[in-house]
Formats: structure tokens, sequence, C-alpha cells
């Protein structure tokens, strides 16, 4: 009797640890494959998604890290930072699509050491194909839960950072494997809004080691209703930071996991493609062949 009890709380454990917030599905919609984004830091190729279910507001996002500051889910205060995210994908590029909008009421880019990305404004992408929990991420020796962690402006050019394996020559923006792109809107360093986009090539594993090579990545084949880990993090950080970096050096640091930064654990579906961005699709593909008859006259 007592064996049972404990296999079954072990089962309600995992359960509950593999996906956080338990029971909440958030969603990736597919883009037809001319209707794809640009990462270029402009978001008005994702004005075809729907607003809903896929665009992710404030209020959904959490402040887990108690030290930097203890407020409830959505408890995020307008004037100082406004975030809406949106996830999307395609099948045939096989690649997941990111794009984020974020009012800060002030943006901060003084790193005195470049690599401390976390000293400045920063957006962070967690991307686990595999789908697993969080202390089932990156086991022995393996990559299974990827970061993808920016701060721009570049300071002395660094702006893309990644984990666990952060200096392989082959992840890197502009690669087939990322592709980032950024821009702003309002006062570069003070009250701003900034516009991140970001596709990657899903990677289901590999070695946890800087001299891993690309062809030891295993790419992951993205399907339609498969559900996949994806959270995102924007740290906000609003005054200069000297000496030491504390955990309250931050003015905020705000997940849609409730967990903490650098891990992926929000379900994202891999959506069907949504009828009106379909009938976008069409019409598109209309004009294309209209133009290309109207040029053979
Ligand atoms: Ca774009
Ligand atoms: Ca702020
Ligand atoms: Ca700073
Ligand atoms: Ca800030
Ligand atoms: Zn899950």
């Amino acid at each position: 009797m007592k064996r049972l009890i404990l296999s079954a709380s072990l089962v309600i454990a995992v359960a509950a640890g593999a996906h956080s917030p338990p029971g909440e599905l958030f969603f990736a919609a597919q883009f037809p494959d001319n209707l794809v984004p640009t990462m270029d830091g402009n978001l008005s190729d994702w004005d075809i998604v729907p607003l809903d279910p896929y665009t992710i507001r404030s209020d959904r996002l959490y402040s887990p890290v108690a030290d930097i500051q203890p407020v409830g889910r959505g408890e995020l205060d307008a004037s100082d930072m406004v975030i809406r995210h949106l996830v999307g994908w395609n099948d045939n590029s096989n690649k997941i699509y990111v794009a984020s909008e974020v009012f800060d009421d002030i943006h901060n880019t003084d790193r005195e050491d470049a690599a401390r990305f976390n000293h400045d404004d920063a957006w962070e992408i967690e991307v686990n194909p595999d789908h697993t929990a969080t202390e089932d991420h990156n086991p022995e020796g393996l990559a299974t839960n990827f970061s993808y962690k920016w701060a721009v402006p570049p300071v002395e050019g660094q702006y893309q950072f990644y984990r666990p394996n952060a200096a392989l020559s082959w992840l890197v923006d502009g690669s087939s494997w990322v592709d980032f792109g950024w821009g702003f809107t309002g006062d570069q360093f003070g009250e701003s809004t900034y516009f991140y986009e970001l596709a990657v090539t899903p990677i289901e594993v590999m070695p946890r080691s800087n001299d891993t090579t690309e062809d030891q990545a295993v790419v992951h084949d993205l399907e339609e209703e498969e559900i996949i880990h994806i959270s995102m993090t924007v740290g906000d950080i609003d005054e200069a930071t000297s000496g030491d970096f504390v955990l309250t050096s931050y003015q905020g640091f705000w997940t849609l996991s409730p967990e903490s930064c650098c891990t992926a654990t929000n379900d994202f579906v891999m959506a069907p493609v949504e009828p009106s961005i379909a009938a976008l699709s069409e019409t598109a593909v209309e004009e294309v062949t209209w133009g290309q008859i109207k040029a053979g006259f």
C-alpha cells in the first residue's frame, strides 16, 4: 500500500514538473511558406497573426525571482515595462519564430564587460524541443535546453549569447541555425519600445561541449499539433550597475515560466494554419501568379 502511494505521488510530481504552469497551453502560429516573417526587427509581418489565442501580454508574465521583485503573476507596472510576445513556426523551413515588443521607461546599455549581457536590458529565449522537465534538461554531457540571449545595441560588437554551449563558432546569428533582428522607436537609451525577432532551427540534442560540431546537432523535426517547450524572459535594467552585479540590480525580471530564467517550461502547440492566414496566403500566391502572367505579355 505504501509503495502504491509513493509511486502515485511520484507520477503527479513528474507530470507537474514537466509543464509549468501546468495545464496552460500557448500557441505558435503556423506561417505558410510565402508569409514567413523576416527577422529584421520590424514586426509588421506578424500583423496577420490573430490576437487570440497567440498574443501573450504582460498579464501572463511572472516575476519568479523573489529577490528581484516579489510580485504575483501579471503585476508588472505598465509605467516600468509593457511586453507583448508572439511565437510562430513554419513546417518547410522547420524554424521557430519569436517576436517581442518591449516598452521600457529606460533602455539601459552600458555594461563595462561586453560579455555580461544581463547587466543591461536583455531578451532571452529558451527552447526545449524534446519537451522535458527542467530537472531533466541538459543531462549527462548533453544539451537539450537551448538559450538564445540578446542585449542590444551591441557593446564592442557583442550582442548574442548562448547556453549551455556558449562558444560554438557555427551557432551564431546569420547561420542556418539562428537569425536575429531588432529595432526600436523612441529614445534609444531612454523611454523606448524595442522590437526583437528571432528564428531558430530547433535542436533536439547535441553534446554539451564547446567542441561540438555542426553535424553532431540533431535537428528536431517540427510537426503540426505537437507540443514543445518554449519560454521567454525580459530582464529589465533601468540603472547603470557599478561594482558587483547583484539580483537587486534588476528593476524587473519577467518570464512566461513561473520557474526562473534560463529554462523552457511552457507548453507551446505548433498550431495548424489559421483560416484567415491561409486566405491571405492564397491571395498572395494569386497576386504573384497574375504578376507573372502580366510580365509574360
Ligand atoms: Ca519582421
Ligand atoms: Ca523599466
Ligand atoms: Ca547596464
Ligand atoms: Ca530597462
Ligand atoms: Zn510540457
